[in-house]
C-alpha cells in the first residue's frame, strides 16, 4: 500500500482520519519528529481545537520550518480544518500567533447574533465560485452538490481578491450571511476546512484525489438542483441507547419515557438489534451523525468497558459520519486500582477508539450546580471544561434529561416557567423543565435554562436536548422546550425525544431555529428509514444532505 505521512501534533481524535486513509486505500506513517518531514513524500496535518494551542504545539515541537520545507519542496501537502488554518497569516482567536503566513488574511469568528456558533454540521464546498476551475473540471473531486462535515467557530471570509492574487484556487460554503473558505488549493497545498474522513463518500474522493495526487478531474454527476443550493442541510442524527441485557450482550435499546423493559411478564430490556449493524445501517441510509448513548454506564465503569470501545473502534471503520458517545463520562474511581481516572482520561479512550464527540448527562448537571454555587465562576476542573480545553467545545455535547414541572402560577416557583399549549394534569397552564440525572431517576431542582446557559459558560459546544416526557411516545418533539432552550444559548441544539414520523422533523425544523434533530425508536423499529425522512424533507424544500454511494 503506499503510504502518507500524518502528523498528529495535539491529542487528536484522528482514528476516524486513520480509517478513512486507509479506507481509500493508503498506509499512514506516523510523523514522530521533526526530522520525519524530510522523509515525507506526502504530508497531511489534521487539527481540531484552538488555533493558538496547535499552532504553539506545531512551533514548540520544531514542526514549523521542516513543514515549509516540505511545501516549498514542491511536494503534496493536506492541512485539515486547524491544519487548513495553519496556511493562514493568524486567526482573531489567538492574536499573536502566528500561522504559516502562505495566504494573507487573518481567520475571524462567525457573527453569533443571529445563527449558532460553533457552525456544525454538512455544508457546500462550492468550486462554482472558483473562476480559476473549469466549469467541467473539479477540484480535488469537490463536488457542489455535495455536502461536506464542517465543526468549527472560526473562518476565513472570502473576499475574491485575496485568494485570487495571490493564486490560490478556492471553494466557499455559506453559513447565514456569511460566506467563508471551504477548501483552498494552490501547487502543491490543499486545506480544507472541513473534515473530509467524516464527510462520507463525498469526503473520501477530496482524500482520494489528494493522496493520488488529482488535483483536477472531471465532474461525474450531474448537478442535482434540489441538493446544489449551498447552505448548512438540515441534520438528522440516528441514536442508539445501548446497555447490557439481562443475558449479558450490549443491545440497542428503546424506553418508553426511559423505561427500557418490556411492558409483558418478561419484562426483559427491549432488544433492538446490535449496535454496530444498526450504526452502519443508518449511515448508509444517510444519517448526517450517529450517537450512541450508554444509557447504564452509572452503575459501571467505562475504564472497564472494553465492549463499548470496540463498538466504537469496529464503527469509526465503516461509519464516516460524526460519532458521538454519551454516559459514564465523569471523574470515575477505577475499581482495580482504587484511583479517580479522570473524566479527561476517559473522553481520551473513547476519542482513541473513533468518537468525534463525547456527550455528557448528570455530571453536566452537577457541574452547573457547583458554576451557580460559586457565584458563576468556571473551576477549571469540571469534565466539560477540561475536556473541552484539550479537544475543543466542538468536541463536548451536553445531554440534558429533563421533565416537565406544571405550575398553575409562575409564582408557585422561582424557576422561568412558560405558558403551555398541553396542560398538566390538573389544568396547569405554566410548565417549567426539571433537569434529572442517572437516566431520569432523580430529579434535581436545577431548570433547564440555568443548565444550558452554564454548560455554555462552562465550553460545552452542543446541547442535545432530550425530553422524559416525549421519550418513545411517537407524538413529536416538545417545541416548547425547544424553542426557550434555543432562545437561552448560542451553541448548536440537537431536538430530541418523541419523533416518530418524517412530519415532526419538518415541524421541529419549521417551527423553531433548531440545529438538528435526533430520532430513535422509529428507525428501530423500521417504521421509517433515515433516507424517507430526508425525501420528506427535500419535498417540503429543506435543504438536506443526500446519500452519495
Ligand atoms: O449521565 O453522563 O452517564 O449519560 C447517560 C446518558 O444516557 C444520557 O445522555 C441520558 O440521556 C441517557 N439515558 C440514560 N437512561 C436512559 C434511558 O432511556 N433509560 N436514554 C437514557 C436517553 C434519550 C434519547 C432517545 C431519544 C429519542 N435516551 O437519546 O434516544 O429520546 O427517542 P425517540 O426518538 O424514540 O423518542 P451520563
Amino acid at each position: 500500500m503506499p503510504t502518507v505521512h500524518l502528523l498528529d501534533y495535539v491529542a487528536g481524535n484522528i482514528r476516524s482520519l486513520v480509517n478513512a486513509i486507509e479506507r481509500v486505500g493508503y498506509q499512514v506513517e506516523w510523523v514522530k519528529s521533526p526530522e520525519d518531514v524530510a522523509s515525507a513524500d506526502k504530508l497531511i496535518i489534521p487539527g481540531v481545537g484552538h488555533f493558538g494551542h496547535c499552532l504553539t504545539q506545531l512551533s514548540n515541537a520544531g514542526y514549523i520550518e521542516p513543514v515549509r520545507a516540505h511545501i516549498k519542496a514542491g511536494k503534496p501537502f493536506m492541512g485539515i480544518c486547524v491544519g487548513m488554518q495553519a496556511l493562514f497569516e493568524g486567526s482573531t482567536e489567538s492574536p499573536g500567533v502566528k500561522g504559516l503566513g502562505l495566504i494573507p488574511q487573518t481567520l475571524q469568528r462567525f457573527d453569533d447574533s443571529t445563527k449558532s456558533v460553533p457552525h456544525i454540521g454538512w455544508n457546500s464546498a462550492d468550486v462554482a465560485a472558483n473562476p480559476e476551475v473549469e466549469a467541467k473540471q473539479s477540484l480535488y473531486g469537490l463536488r457542489s452538490d455535495s455536502k461536506y462535515y464542517y465543526v468549527h467557530s472560526y473562518a476565513a471570509p472570502y473576499r475574491a481578491e485575496d485568494f485570487e492574487k495571490a493564486g490560490w484556487s478556492v471553494a466557499t460554503a455559506t453559513y447565514g450571511n456569511e460566506t467563508f473558505v471551504g477548501a483552498v488549493a494552490k501547487d502543491n497545498m490543499l486545506g480544507t476546512q472541513f473534515h473530509p474522513e467524516k464527510s462520507g463518500a463525498a469526503g473520501l474522493r477530496v482524500l482520494k484525489a489528494f493522496l493520488d495526487s488529482k488535483r483536477l478531474g472531471p465532474i461525474t454527476a450531474p448537478l442535482d438542483p434540489l441538493t446544489s443550493t449551498s447552505g448548512l442541510t438540515r441534520r438528522i442524527i440516528a441514536c442508539l441507547d445501548v446497555r447490557t441485557n439481562d443475558q449479558g450482550d450490549l443491545v440497542v435499546t428503546k424506553g418508553d419515557q426511559y423505561d427500557v423493559r418490556e411492558k409483558s411478564s418478561t419484562n426483559a430490556v427491549r432488544n433492538l438489534g446490535k449496535p454496530v449493524e444498526l450504526a452502519e445501517r443508518y449511515y448508509q441510509q444517510g444519517a448526517d451523525e450517529v450517537t450512541f448513548l450508554n444509557i447504564t454506564s452509572f452503575r459501571d465503569t467505562p475504564v472497564r468497558d472494553q465492549p463499548m470501545l470496540e463498538i466504537l473502534r469496529q464503527t469509526s471503520s465503516t461509519v464516516f459520519v460524526p460519532l458521538t458517545i454519551g454516559g459514564g463520562i465523569r471523574d470515575t474511581p477505577d475499581p482495580e486500582t482504587g484511583k479517580v481516572v479522570p473524566a479527561l482520561d476517559i473522553a481520551t479512550l473513547y476519542f482513541q477508539s473513533g468518537a468525534d464527540k463525547v456527550s455528557i448527562g448528570s455530571d453536566a448537571v452537577l457541574a452547573a450546580q457547583e458554576y451557580y454555587a460559586n457565584d458563576s465562576k468556571p473551576t477549571g476542573k469540571t469534565a466539560i471544561e477540561t475536556i473541552s480545553a484539550a479537544y475543543g467545545n466542538q468536541a463536548v455535547v451536553v445531554s440534558v434529561d429533563p421533565k416537565r414541572v406544571y405550575v398553575a402560577d409562575p409564582k408557585e416557583t422561582k424557576h422561568e416557567t412558560l405558558r403551555t399549549k398541553s396542560p398538566g394534569p390538573k389544568g396547569e397552564e405554566y410548565v417549567w423543565y426539571a433537569c434529572t440525572i442517572h437516566g431520569g431517576r432523580t430529579t434535581t431542582d436545577l431548570d433547564v435554562l440555568q443548565l444550558v446557559r452554564a454548560v455554555e459558560a462552562l465550553g460545552a459546544g452542543e446541547v442535545l436536548l432530550n425530553c422524559i416526557d416525549r421519550d418513545g411516545t411517537n407524538s413529536g418533539f416538545d417545541l416548547e422546550l425547544v424553542r426557550s432552550v434555543k432562545g437561552a444559548v448560542k451553541i448548536p441544539v440537537i431536538a430530541s425525544s418523541g419523533a416518530g414520523n418524517a412530519a415532526h422533523f419538518k415541524e421541529v425544523f419549521e417551527e423553531t431555529t433548531v440545529d438538528a434533530a435526533l430520532g430513535a425508536g422509529m428507525f428501530h423499529r423500521g417504521e421509517w428509514t433515515v433516507r424517507q425522512v430526508k425525501e420528506e424533507l427535500q419535498k417540503d424544500r429543506l435543504l438536506v444532505r443526500k446519500f452519495e454511494e
